[in-house]
């Protein structure tokens, strides 16, 4: 094997693991269109067995994450075995208060206390999934705010928001989690109730030390220095889980490190340097991904497969040559440093790396090579296809 990535690098490789969104493998799209595909499961436990096809070829996509309702099924006992038996779990557990005419101005933060309930009703529901899936987080999105200067009470909304999220908090059991994900923008377009990390640590920290943030990376304006706000959540001991995605301009779901792996490098870093790759870290690792004009699996694939590469180059920075360099205000030779680690390519090495362990050296040939897909377009005929609104 190479020489750059050291036993303790891979040790570290080893332990990574990267959870999967069921909402990646059905069909997605923008407003314009949503294209559906031949193959497309129908069902969460076709979402699941194409998830566990990335864990297969990569054995980096361990858990996959659910969405409720769009996975609800009458027995998660039962999902929960097909997943075990296909050798993964079922992990984070998504809210949707998005998708309903109730929610229209709002729904954990509405005027109308009825309207709150039905809100908060749903969480507890989703908590009683967790409970029959042994999932450790509940991850909250809310799309709510307003589009007009005026329309809404924003000092209103956040009390209102702190009291229905304390009545989920309390629902909470064992080592459960809450994460509370931000979002600056979309679909509201004047101000939206949890648009930036500030706002979320806020809400969580008053709730308790089960409450964590998550940070959507496609979730921030343009220029932000997202890998600074992860250096920040990791020292207040508040980031809890990533939606790792890329985007060229808004909040665009494509590939992780597809459109800045620079971008995933220097996040990476910040991660390694807070400890987020560690033995003992808190953090969950997710996609957050829509694949609508590629292959859903294999972009699936990919997209574990960059988030290791960038943790490699982020995991071989000479730390002792940086800090000196650091420390002396020799700028260009720190900058040299950190560009040297992301200049430096280790694909051809985690690819000995995984045929030493047993899995394809190039998981995404394999993937066309095994006959899978064709299995699945032959197999999944008729029915309704999964996606944003089954
Ligand atoms: C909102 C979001 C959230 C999910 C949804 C699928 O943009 O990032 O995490 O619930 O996408
Ligand atoms: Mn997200």
């Amino acid at each position: 094997m190479g020489t750059m990535l050291s036993p303790e690098i891979l040790a570290t490789l080893e332990r990574q693991a990267i959870e999967v969104p069921s909402w990646a493998y059905g069909n997605s799209g923008t407003r314009f269109k949503v294209y559906g595909t031949d193959g497309t499961p129908r069902d969460p436990f076709e979402k699941i067995a194409d998830a566990a096809e990335v864990n297969r070829l990569t054995g980096l996509a361990s858990s996959v994450a659910l969405h409720i309702p769009w996975d609800k099924v009458d027995d998660y006992g039962a999902l929960r075995t097909y997943a075990n038996d296909l050798g993964i779990e079922l992990g984070t557990i998504n809210s949707n208060t998005f998708q309903d005419d109730n929610y229209k101005f709002g729904a954990l933060t509405h005027e109308d206390p009825a309207v709150r309930r039905k809100a908060i009703d749903h969480h507890l529901e989703c908590v009683d999934v967790m409970d029959a899936t042994g999932s450790r987080d509940l991850k909250i999105w809310l799309a709510e705010g307003s589009n007009y200067p005026g329309q809404a009470d924003m000092r209103g909304r956040q009390d209102r928001l702190a009291e229905s999220l304390a009545q989920i908090y309390a629902r909470l059991s064992g080592d459960q989690r809450l994460m509370l994900e931000y979002k600056f923008f979309e679909p509201s377009f004047y101000h939206t109730d949890v648009p930036d990390w500030g706002t979320s640590y806020a809400q969580v920290a008053a709730l308790g030390d089960r409450a964590m943030v998550c940070l959507d990376t496609g979730h921030h304006a343009p220029g932000t220095n997202i890998e600074f706000i992860v250096m920040q959540l990791q020292r207040l001991g508040k980031l809890g889980s990533f939606d790792f995605n890329s985007r060229f301009y808004a909040d665009d779901d494509l590939i992780v490190g597809a459109a800045d792996p620079f971008q995933l490098f220097r996040i990476m870093f910040e991660v390694i340097r807070g400890g987020g790759l560690d033995a003992d870290t808190e953090i969950t690792f997710m996609l957050d991904q829509c694949h609508n004009v590629e292959n859903k699996i294999q972009g699936q694939i990919r997209s574990v497969l960059n988030v290791q590469e960038m943790s490699a180059r982020a995991l071989l920075v000479d730390h002792d040559a940086l800090v000196a360099a650091q420390r002396s205000g020799d700028v260009l030779a720190a900058n040299a440093v950190f560009m040297d680690a992301f200049y430096t390519d280790v694909r051809p090495e985690l690819a000995q790396w995984r045929a030493a362990r047993g899995l394809p050296a190039d998981p995404e040939a394999a993937f066309r090579a095994s006959g899978y897909q064709a299995g699945i377009e032959a197999a999944r005929v008729g029915g309704v296809q999964a996606g944003w609104g089954a």
